[in-house]
């Protein structure tokens, strides 16, 4: 689309640029111009957009100075390199980040004073891009922020959505999903890079014909071709000039038009049509760990695949001609989960079809340059494509994955002789009246290293759901358990512990997180408990006064704060949770309220939109809510809230205000978990069972300062069998008159029938989460956290060591394993 290029290069002058100023006056300046000539603005206009986006420009400019060095430092040193393949990135707002990392809170809040303007009001106007579900997703953004501060040269490639995530609004207690426009007023961070536009292949057939050295070889043609226009974000490192890239593709029309309804005067129709193409990029598909059967989402799935690696030959053919030899050696795919697997056969097409190789060529390179994470052992979120689909919209696409699966059954014959049970098992094509493509095992055929997210999850894709492939390539499994950004997790979201941090520790050690370490000892002193008490105190009130602005509930700040926001699923046990609250309910009904400690419990998370189990729970949620807090007996002991549309920016208010942590997934189901890392390092204390990452969590800060409960992940196992659940309520006193309080329809009682699927799921013996079976125990432990919240000086202790011990779950660690284990990159550092 850009073929008119220069007649002349531009003066090497024009490159010359000035540095800009880092000063409050200089600063303020900036965004003043910005403000009044760039955006236009005048005193007439009170929208709260504007001096947000002016002051998103001043910032943006000191980011493009060293964006363009950094990329000219990777460049010029033609380093190895990672290119980090997501549909999702979760970033999170991008202006106090920035701030951050560019060193410039203070001189920008004192500008912004001289000028009349607070600081804190413009960045609540900042839109929170809502790209990624969860985990996954924020764990991307996590890793590219740990990349840029450890100079890696990764670069995130993924998709510029029109709508994000939905917003969640509830009413009468349910989930409704409003469209989350977030572009609508633009996005001053991103770098429109039309000049590197793609051209994406969809539909058509396939055709043999003899290349130019009379050898067979096929062309893709008549095909629907959609352009990938490219879109920049700068990903600042922490202090040192390094800025990284995260590169969103935009789907575009291409100016071909269909000449026969152009002459037949079809006009409007033909371009009417190419509307179709844009809708490649509209939405993100809001389901988390569950599969979706969408031609959509395939198509968006391929699309990010082709135009990035497009994207990475072309700059590999920029400096080596078709000279792959050693692109292995400098380039490597890390594929986030499956949504990209598809990557593995398009790069064999790019290769084979495109660039002339030999099959064996492209593929020793293919083998050798992706690297696969899973994140999650439910079965329902295997990715799976039927045939069917592939045939019509990625034709080429279907014949080489046979071809590879061929090779690979091949492989697999020569190493079991005639198992045809296995063969049949590891096929990466599932047979049976709908054959499906199983992405999952595309991307271990395809790649050189397969990881889990936590060490028990990584074990159990060895013994469980990959064994298989274990078994014929072992070396190629790793664990890397995940982490969390210190940057926006502490440094960032808690500026009061920073504070403290800093005079504890010295500077940067959000840089170095095991330096926490140092407050360990500082937990025996009771001045430092007084001290870290009152800062926990400080923000649990900025929690509390955002309870009771969006969810009208009082939180009084003596209470404990007990706290499980997440993705609502019911692996992760949010009835648990509420089962729990309906037990404290009727104790203080029966008086029974000696010893007691106030709890307030705060839920949130979104529901896929067609997930009606997990809607139905959050609607129990808010229905026992409304009950609890309007009895006047819980005055003063019990409070209970759902606060609507959780997201990353609420997660920065609710992390440091928490002081019990809730990780009370079935074990052997959350694969890691990120959230109960975030809380741990802002000294909450966790109630979990040993599930995911809460293993090492635990074994981090010791068994003392953890609540643990539940069966193990072999326990469940071992008791699916004989799981009794009916048995085990008649046999728990308590647990008898919690259901019995539900069934009666206590909290729905305008709403006749509306939890009995919630009911009849604890009931039922084949229920997988099992949530009769951890009832005691939860209740029991959860009794043993509120004695601890009793004994202040006990309580703070364990917090400070929750902190103190959190260092091996910052981002930069996770990031430094994978460089070692699969990336093997050099650091670059720019140049001035
Ligand atoms: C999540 C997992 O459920 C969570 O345990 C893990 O911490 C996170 O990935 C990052 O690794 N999975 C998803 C998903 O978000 O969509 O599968």
């Amino acid at each position: 689309p850009y073929k008119t290029l220069l007649q002349n290069p531009l003066s090497e002058h024009l490159f010359d640029l000035p540095s800009l100023p880092m000063d409050a006056a200089g600063l303020a300046r900036d965004f003043q111009r910005y403000y009044g000539y760039t955006l236009g603005r005048d005193s007439d206009s009170l929208a709260a957009y504007y001096p947000y986006a002016a002051l998103a420009i001043t910032l943006r400019d000191r980011l493009m100075e060293r964006w363009k060095r950094t990329r000219q430092a990777y460049d010029g040193d033609k380093c190895r390199r990672v290119y980090y393949l997501s549909l999702e990135f979760l970033m999170g707002r991008a202006l106090s980040n920035a701030m951050l990392n560019l060193g410039l809170e203070d001189a920008l809040t004192k500008g912004l004073h001289d000028l009349g303007v607070q600081l804190e009001e413009l960045a609540e106007n900042e839109p929170d891009p809502g790209l990624g579900n969860g985990g996954l997703g924020r764990l991307a953004a996590c890793f590219l922020d740990s990349c840029a501060t450890l100079q890696l040269p990764v670069r995130g490639y993924g998709l510029r959505y029109e709508y994000g995530m939905f917003r969640q609004v509830i009413e009468h207690g349910a989930q409704v999903e409003e469209p989350d426009h977030w572009l609508r007023d633009g996005n001053p961070w991103e770098l429109e890079r039309p000049e590197f536009t793609q051209r994406v292949q969809f539909g058509g057939r396939t055709e043999r014909y003899l290349d130019h050295r009379g050898r067979e070889a096929v062309r893709w043609v008549d095909t629907c071709d959609v352009l990938a226009v490219p879109y920049d974000l700068p990903v600042p490192g922490y202090r040192n000039d390094t800025v990284n890239t995260l590169r969103l593709w935009k789907a575009a029309a291409t100016d071909d038009f269909n000449l026969d309804e152009f002459n037949a005067g079809s006009y409007t129709e033909a371009v009417a049509q190419k509307n179709q193409a844009e809708h490649i990029t509209m939405v993100l598909y809001p389901n988390d760990a569950s599969e979706n059967g969408k031609e959509l989402r395939l198509r968006q799935q391929f699309f990010l695949a082709s135009a990035s690696i497009k994207d990475v030959l072309r700059d590999w053919t920029r400096l080596n001609g078709e000279d792959f030899s050693r692109f292995a050696e400098f380039n490597c795919f890390q594929l986030n989960d499956t949504h990209p697997a598809v990557s593995v056969a398009e790069l064999m097409r790019q290769l084979v079809d495109e660039h002339q190789l030999s099959w064996d060529t492209a593929w020793g390179i293919t083998r050798e340059t992706m690297a696969y994470t899973n994140h999650t052992l439910l079965p329902e979120a295997l990715e799976r494509w039927p045939v069917r689909l592939f045939e019509q919209l990625l034709p080429r696409i279907l014949e080489i994955i046979y071809e590879i699966n061929a090779r690979f059954l091949m492989e697999v014959e020569r190493h079991w002789p005639g198992d045809n049970e296995r063969l049949r098992r590891m096929s990466l094509i599932e047979e049976g009246h709908e054959p499906q493509v199983r992405m999952a095992y595309l991307a271990i055929v395809g790649s050189f290293s397969v990881n889990g997210v936590a060490a028990l999850h990584s074990e159990l894709l060895r013994q469980g759901l990959f064994h298989d492939f274990y078994e014929l390539w072992p070396e190629k499994f790793n664990n890397k358990t995940n982490g969390v950004t210190p940057r926006r997790w502490l440094a960032m979201c808690n500026p009061g512990l920073a504070g403290l941090l800093d005079a504890e520790l010295g500077g940067d050690w959000m840089c170095d997180l095991e330096r926490l370490e140092g407050l360990a000892p500082l937990a025996e002193d009771a001045a430092f408990r007084a001290r870290w008490r009152e800062i926990k105190q400080e923000n649990k009130r900025r929690l509390a006064e955002v309870v009771a602005q969006i969810c009208h509930v009082d939180f009084p700040l003596e209470a404990m704060f007990d706290v499980q926001v997440k993705r609502i699923h019911e692996y992760k046990r949010q009835l648990l949770n509420v089962l729990h609250v309906v037990h404290l309910y009727n104790r203080i009904k029966q008086g029974d309220t000696r010893d007691w400690t106030p709890r307030c419990v705060l839920l949130g998370g979104k529901a896929a939109p067609g997930y009606v189990m997990a809607k139905q729970i959050i609607k129990f949620i808010n229905n026992v809510a409304a009950v609890v807090n309007a009895d006047p007996d819980t005055a003063g002991l019990l409070r209970v809230a759902f606060v609507p549309d959780y997201r990353v920016s609420l997660m920065e208010v609710i992390a440091p205000g928490t002081d019990l942590s809730e990780q009370i997934s079935t074990a052997g189901k959350e694969a890691s978990g990120t959230g109960n890392m975030k809380f741990m390092m802002n000294g909450a204390v966790t109630i979990g069972t040993l599930d995911g990452a809460n293993i090492e969590i635990r074994e981090q800060v010791g068994a003392d300062n953890f609540f643990l409960f539940g069966l193990t992940a072999e326990e469940v196992v071992a008791t699916r069998a004989h799981y009794d659940p009916n048995g085990i309520i008649a046999a728990d006193p308590a647990l008898r008159e919690v259901m019995g309080l539900i069934e009666s329809g206590y909290f729905n009682r305008f709403e006749p029938g509306i939890f009995d699927a919630i009911t009849l799921s604890i009931r039922n013996p084949h229920d997988p989460w099992m949530t009769a079976a951890d009832f005691r125990s939860y209740v029991d432990t959860q009794e043993q956290a509120a004695a601890a919240y009793r004994d202040p000086e006990r309580w703070w202790r364990m917090s400070i060591l929750n902190s103190a011990h959190s260092g091996r779950f910052s981002s930069d660690r996770t990031i430094g394993d994978y460089n070692r284990d699969i990336w093997r990159l050099q650091t670059i550092t720019p140049r001035d």
